[in-house]
């Protein structure tokens, strides 16, 4: 079954989106296989974005990113990836359809609440970074029978 990360960023749980953004996503019908809140280093959130290390955004997007907890998920669901970013909505916030999380619930692309994989390949990365298998139900070192 397909999966994919999701992580509510520091303005997120700092301003008590995390429910609200969980929910949206369990109302759609994806189940929650794994989740955890957690203060991510400064190596984590380079390594995370380390596709925008170039951009001129990039320290602020890492200090941003460490500013406080995060909660991070894996989702599971027929055609979760895609769909969770539909869900999630444009960058900026700004651009963002009502309806959608950012449009919903951000105003500043910086500060745009939320982050989802944008393709198998990063799904299958992001969950590998935050998440080790035995942390994730399904999976048989899960089970812990
Ligand atoms: O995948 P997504 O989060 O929608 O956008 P990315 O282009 O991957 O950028 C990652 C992250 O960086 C974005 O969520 C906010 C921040 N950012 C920014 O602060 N300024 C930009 N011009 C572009 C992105
Ligand atoms: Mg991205």
């Amino acid at each position: 079954m397909e999966r994919t990360f999701v992580m509510v960023k520091p303005d997120g749980v700092s301003r008590g989106l995390t429910s609200e953004i969980l929910s949206r996503f369990e109302k759609k019908g994806y189940s929650l296989v794994g989740a955890k809140l957690l203060q991510m280093s400064e190596d984590l959130a380079q390594t995370h974005y380390e596709e925008h290390k170039e951009r001129p955004f990039f320290n602020t997007l890492v200090a941003f990113i460490t500013s406080g907890p995060v909660f991070a998920m894996v989702l599971e669901g027929e055609g979760v990836i895609a769909e969770a970013r539909k869900m999630i909505g444009a960058t900026d916030p700004k651009e963002a359809v009502p309806g959608s999380i950012r449009g919903d619930l951000a105003i500043k692309k910086s500060e745009n609440v939320i982050h989802g994989s944008d393709s198998p390949e990063s799904a299958v990365r992001e969950i590998s970074l935050y998440f080790n298998e035995d942390e994730l139900i399904g999976n048989k070192a899960a089970q812990n029978v």
